[in-house]
């Protein structure tokens, strides 16, 4: 008999800390900060608390994107948030984004510090807020904001359901990859179906949409995230690929990518973004040696 079929719910679930899988030791049921712990506040108006998951990589994406567009206003500090090691459910972490999850964000800009949590919420309020990524004309916006929010609601099924049983669970189950894959192969699909008639999400005017659809279907796509494209049949997703190819190409969308990465190739590890002369100075393949 396989595990699976050896569970009976309890009359009332309770929480079992062992239970296993990858992310099993900071995964509760509760809210709420365990322990004390302030977050530090850099010079520019924007902080960013954050980690290189396909989550926190839409917004340095975003940033990025502001900064080579000759928005000075974006300049940000970006702080390493390590979820491993249960930083999210630090007070000062708690105070930004109740839901201890990132990225989050306080802009220091506005007469009080506007904290701004969830990445799609992140994305539009920098979008607004520089008027930049976003179209102005109402109908080309509420199509950006459509695949933005289409994003928002589809990831969970890629992340929290695809990715944890076919990566992270503790032991391989039939029953929810195969109903996780094949979602997740409609989602390809619908993105395949668009992409073959536009060069963007959202037409030809590259926006917020495609920064939050890229680190996770375009990364999925290339083999990034699960590596799982082979299992996905990625290739045959082929305008989903040309899109993929076209932003990786992005020199903002690169430098995004590096912004919190803790993993890979350590020259493409900046941990943490202070200035713009990080990505030349202050990257792990500099700094470890040093260390
Ligand atoms: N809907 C949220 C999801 C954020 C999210 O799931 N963040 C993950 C990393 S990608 C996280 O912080 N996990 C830590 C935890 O669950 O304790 C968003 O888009 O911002």
């Amino acid at each position: 008999m396989s595990q699976q079929d050896e569970y009976t719910p309890p009359k009332v679930w309770k929480w079992i800390k062992e239970s296993g899988g990858t992310f099993a030791n900071i995964n509760r049921p509760i809210a709420g900060p365990t322990h004390d712990k302030e977050l530090p506040v850099g010079k520019h108006p924007l902080q960013l608390y954050s980690l290189a998951t396909p989550n926190g990589v839409k917004v340095t994406v975003m940033l990025e994107e502001l900064l080579a567009a000759g928005i000075a206003g974006a300049e940000y500090d970006a702080w390493l948030i390590q979820i491993g090691d249960g930083d999210q459910f630090g007070s000062g972490f708690v105070s930004v984004n109740p839901n201890s999850k990132i990225p989050a964000l306080m802009d220091h800009s506005t007469p009080t510090p506007t904290r701004v949590f969830e990445s799609g919420a992140i994305l539009l309020y920098l979008a607004d807020k520089f008027k930049a990524f976003i179209p102005a004309d109402p109908a080309k916006r509420a199509e950006c904001l459509s695949w933005l929010f289409w994003q928002m609601g589809s990831a969970p099924y890629l992340g929290g359901g695809f990715g944890h049983f076919y990566k992270y669970a503790p032991y391989r189950m039939q029953y929810p990859i195969d109903r996780f894959t094949m979602e997740v192969k409609r989602q390809l699909d619908v993105l395949n179906q668009h992409l073959a008639d536009n060069q963007f999400m959202s037409g030809d005017e590259y926006t917020i949409a495609d920064m939050a659809i890229w680190p996770w279907y375009g990364q999925l796509a290339a083999g990034k995230v699960y590596d799982a494209a082979e299992f996905l049949d990625a290739a045959t997703y082929t305008h989903v690929n040309r899109w993929t190819r076209e932003i990786a190409a992005r020199e903002p969308v690169q430098r995004g990518r590096m912004v919190n990465r803790t993993s890979g190739e350590l020259h493409e590890q900046l941990h943490e973004r202070h200035d713009a002369s990080d990505f030349e100075n202050r990257t792990q393949d500099k700094l470890e040696p040093a260390e």
